[in-house]
Order: C-alpha cells, then structure tokens, then sequence
C-alpha cells in the first residue's frame, strides 16, 4: 500500500512536470525562440550605422518583451571581413539577420547597383522617392528571391572623396590617384573611368592601408568619415554626393516566415524606427535642421557633430564643393559606365528609378 502510493505520487510528480515542458515550449512562448540571434553588420558601434544597429537590437528586445535578443557581430566579424559575403550567409541561416549596405550586398544582387550608378541620384529627396517608390518595391522583391526579407531602409549616405594629396575638383585631379574601394565592381569601374588607380579591399583593412599611406584615398560618407578621423590621415575632402549607399535591415526569409505574426510586427517596426533614427545621424547637418529635429524631438538625442562638414574643417581638412560645371565634367566622365551597368543593373529597374525620381 505504502508503495502504491509512492507510485503514485511519483507518476502524479512526472505528469506535473510534463504538463509544465508542454506548457512552456507551447508557440508563443519563450522556449521556443533561439537564445541569441545573430547579427552582421560591416562597421563598428561607433559609427551612425553601428548606432543604428544598436537602436534596432534594443527596440526588438523591448517591443518583443525580451523575446527575441539579437547579437551584432562587428566589422563583418562572422565573415572573417568579407563584408560582400553578408547576404549569402545571412540567406543560408547561419547569421539570422543584417544591417547592411546595399554595396556589400551588390555583388550577389546586381540590382543594387541602381544606387551606385555615379552622379544619378545627387539628393536626400530623390534617394528618398526611390527607396518608398516603386524602386525600393523592386528591391524587396529581389531579395525576397535570395531568400532575404527586407524590413527597412536605413543609411550610409551619400559617399565623399579623401585624399592626402590634393583637392579633387576635375577628373584630372584624380589621375594616377592610389584609391581604396569597396570590392564591388562598379567602384573599380567608376575609378578606372575617371583616371585613377583603384585598389579594393575590405574595410577591415583599409584604415591600416590609410595609416601606413598604402594608398592615397579613398571614398565614404560622413557616417564614416567622422567617427573614423578621417583627417588623421586625409587633408583633402570633396563632397559630391557621387553615389548613395543605402543600408536594409534584413532578416532570413525562412525564419523571419517562421516567427509569429507578432514578433514579425515588432521586428518590422523595431526596424523602421531604428532606421529613421540612424538617417538622421547620417543626414545631421547635410539637410538644414531637418534631421537635427528629428534627432531632438523624436528621439532625445543630441547630435554630437552637428556639422559634419565645418568639424571636418575645423579639424584642418579643406572641403570642397563642385560648381556646376566642374560637376558637369565628372558626369560626361563617367557616361561610358551606364551602358555597361544598365543591364546588370536592369533597364527595368533603372527606368523605375528614373520615374520615381521624375527625371526624364
Ligand atoms: O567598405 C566600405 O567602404 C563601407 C564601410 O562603406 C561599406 O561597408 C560599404
């Protein structure tokens, strides 16, 4: 009898605990998401587009309730620095998720190129009617194709020019110039056209290549510029909106398809809102007070370097600006290239690009 009721109470004890498996790993609930989600971006955290990284992490976190925690992994550290590699590995499942640009992104999806196309786009508004066009649709579509989910735009910015020898006014100016590039073809390309003598290679390498005077330049936008000195190494600036690079927040298609509809949403608008906090940084003091204000009113932030361009300045840099014309001689320069990267790019895609931007 005495050992009946151990049985018992042991079989009362095993159901109990077994309920409770049940209970905890039923959808919805914690057990059932990974501990950790991991994430690449290329940059490191004090760069805008690493802040932004980190802005998306902590909304997930807290519109998911904890939930869903996602790592970053900095300076493409999962890919040994092979930033152009992020959209296959984030596609196979192995890193879950990217905050990444769509230049490291270019050589699996030729398509987003259509931002690297020199001296098409020129402007915050019309990068803006693109990305919320029918451009940035198609985009989307692309990378659904890859097996991507595209969740929002954020950005790098427009890309500026530095150097150690001279101020770049012409195409002239350029020649003979020893420039780092990102290794998307269309970077060599563009530089080849315009005279000078492009070197890629990875970010991870390249600011050792600036400090040991390996090359001569190279090409970012202020989100870069800024919080990587750039002045320590480059006494010459020009800033001519040449080429835009976007940054997508992306997810693996399959697993983010997987997540219940509400985590899906939290995500989707985790992302979104980081992405208009970090346009903002990367647009501070290029665009008036716009993105100032929304620093300061939306998001309680004051920006550390209000003016990109008169810190860089005030740091000893001379920053140039194109007249028209000037501006002119670099577009004839790199005419040549749009025959041979429209179609990579696709007639369709650029004339979409074209429509939204309501250029001719
Ligand atoms: O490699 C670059 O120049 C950088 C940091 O801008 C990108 O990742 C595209």
């Amino acid at each position: 009898m005495k050992k009946f009721s151990l049985y018992l109470k042991y079989a009362l004890v095993s159901v109990i605990a077994l309920s409770m498996v049940f209970v905890f790993a039923a959808p919805g609930q914690a057990g059932k998401f990974k501990k950790e989600y991991k994430m690449t971006l290329n940059v490191g955290p004090q760069f805008y587009w690493g802040m932004g990284a980190i802005k998306f992490v902590e909304l997930v976190k807290q519109k998911t309730n904890g939930q869903i925690n996602i790592k970053p992994y900095y300076g493409s550290a999962l890919l040994k620095g092979a930033q152009l590699k992020s959209p296959q590995i984030v596609a196979t499942g192995v890193i879950d998720c990217a905050y990444e640009s769509t230049i490291n992104s270019s050589p699996v999806m030729p398509e987003m190129n259509i931002f690297s196309l020199p001296f098409f786009i020129n402007n915050f508004e019309n990068l803006d009617k693109m990305e919320y066009g029918q451009t940035g649709k198609a985009i989307f579509e692309v990378m659904d194709k890859n097996g991507l989910v595209g969740l929002a735009w954020a950005e790098n910015g427009f890309r500026q020019v530095t150097n150690s020898k001279r101020a770049i006014r012409s195409p002239q100016d350029l020649e003979g110039l020893r420039l780092r590039v990102v290794g998307s073809p269309i970077f060599i390309d563009t530089f080849r056209q315009l005279g000078a003598d492009p070197v890629n290679m990875n970010w991870g390498d390249a600011v050792t290549a600036f400090q040991q005077g390996v090359v001569d330049g190279q090409e970012n936008p202020v989100g870069v510029l800024i919080p990587v000195q750039i002045w320590q190494y480059h006494k010459y600036a020009t800033f001519w909106n040449y080429l835009v690079d976007p940054v997508i927040v992306y997810w693996n298609k399959k697993q983010f398809s997987a997540f219940p509809k509400d985590i899906q949403k939290a995500i989707r608008e985790a992302a979104v809102e980081s992405a208009r906090f970090e346009k903002a940084l990367c647009r501070a003091g290029l665009d008036g007070d716009k993105s100032l204000n929304i620093l300061k009113n939306e998001f309680n932030y004051t920006m550390k370097v209000p003016n990109p361009v008169k810190y860089a300045e005030s740091k000893g840099m001379t920053v140039t600006f194109l007249s028209d014309a000037e501006r002119n001689a670099f577009i004839e320069a790199t005419k040549p290239l749009y025959e041979k990267w429209i179609p990579k790019v696709g007639k369709a895609l650029y004339e979409k690009a074209k429509a939204d931007m309501g250029k001719p």
